[in-house]
């Protein structure tokens, strides 16, 4: 029985700017689980964005700026790994292997691939089908232990251990591959669209007004939660007053993660408010939080050599790890490493 070294390994790709929800959901714990008793690794997974159309000049520099959000929130690169998953070309060569352990049984179930393809799975790409592979290889590839991902990534950390299982069972591998946690945790696992709280805040969502952007300045942080739908009922006495009302909740769930107290602590400073009082409050918080992180990014990005040297150096601490437990893999499915 191998003991796997307590390693986190989590990414986000480069399809856009970053969102509050990335932030909330992802990044902000990314940087808590920082310098804790795990090795921390994170990755800007350039590889999935293209698995819909970017354009080349804007995936660069959204590549930059999504490093530029790492570093600005906190992510040390010399307490963490950080780099762009492109530079090390593993990642692609394990992908292709878990291309052939995942079933496509298994793929059909993914519901991510079923919300963004919608009825045009026929022109998709074959990459965005195969996604849930290449994210089980970003994590198989450290052996990493433990996922921080928003909810909507859960049912992909669930693959990788599949695969995981799978690939050990079927070489005989005993536990070659650890079957990783997704650390799913905090009031803001699933942040929601300010125009529609039953739908995920994205980056590539289709109108500007549905999300956040760490770029924001406080002007449209301020319009965009004024703006920001919600019921003409003011907030209740207790959470459960909060059932049903998506939009509500969404916006409660968000001041507790900013403000890093649980929703009953705010529903209990708040009760009885309208939006008229919670909204600019909200808004305030945000600003208060958001402006100095924004502010580095918009100092590191016009240093775009700075981000480019960081995440050189962090490919290549990522790559020493990799590259050991590639070519173990390639040894137990019996590819021959002839040079
Ligand atoms: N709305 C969200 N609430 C909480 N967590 C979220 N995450 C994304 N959106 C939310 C988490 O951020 C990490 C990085 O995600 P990603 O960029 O790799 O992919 P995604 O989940 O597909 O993000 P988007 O913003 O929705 O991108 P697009 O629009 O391009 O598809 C993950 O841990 C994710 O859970």
């Amino acid at each position: 029985m191998t003991t796997h070294t307590p390693r986190v390994f989590s990414g986000i790709k480069p399809s856009g700017g970053l969102t509050l929800g990335n932030y909330l959901g992802a990044i902000k714990r990314f940087v808590d689980m920082q310098g804790q008793e795990f090795e921390t690794i994170y990755c800007v997974v350039d590889l999935h964005a293209i698995t819909v159309w970017q354009d080349p000049a804007v995936l660069k520099d959204a590549t930059r700026e999504v490093a530029a959000g790492f570093i600005a929130s906190g992510i040390d690169p010399s307490q963490s790994i950080l780099f762009n998953q492109s530079q090390v070309p593993a990642h692609a060569e394990l992908g292709w292997i878990f291309n052939c352990v995942a079933r496509v049984g298994w793929m059909n179930r993914m519901t991510q691939f079923k919300d963004k393809a919608g009825k045009n799975a026929e022109q998709v790409s074959l990459g965005l089908y195969a996604y849930p592979s290449l994210m089980a290889a970003d994590i198989l590839l450290y052996h990493a232990t433990h996922v921080p991902v928003g909810e909507d990534q859960k049912q992909h950390v669930e693959l990788t251990r599949d695969i995981a299982s799978k690939f050990n069972h079927d070489f005989k591998a005993g536990d070659f591959f650890p079957l990783c946690e997704p650390i799913i945790e905090g009031p803001a696992t699933r942040v929601m669209n300010l125009r529609d709280g039953t739908k995920k805040m994205s980056k590539s969502g289709e109108s500007d007004m549905e999300r956040i952007n760490m770029t924001d300045d406080a002007d449209k942080i301020a319009k965009k939660f004024k703006k920001a739908k919600t019921d003409p009922e003011p907030l209740p006495e207790t959470l459960d007053g909060l059932k049903d009302r998506p939009e509500a909740r969404n916006l409660v769930d968000i001041y507790a993660s900013l403000s890093e107290v649980t929703p009953e602590a705010v529903i209990s400073e708040y009760a009885g408010a309208g939006w008229g009082r919670f909204k600019p409050a909200l808004a305030d918080l945000a600003v208060e939080k958001l402006a100095p992180i924004s502010q580095e990014m918009a100092r590191l990005m016009k240093k775009p050599d700075e981000i480019d040297a960081i995440l050189a150096k962090g490919s290549e601490k990522a790559d020493a790890i990799a590259q050991p437990i590639l070519q173990k893999t390639y040894d137990i499915v019996g590819l021959v490493r002839s040079r």
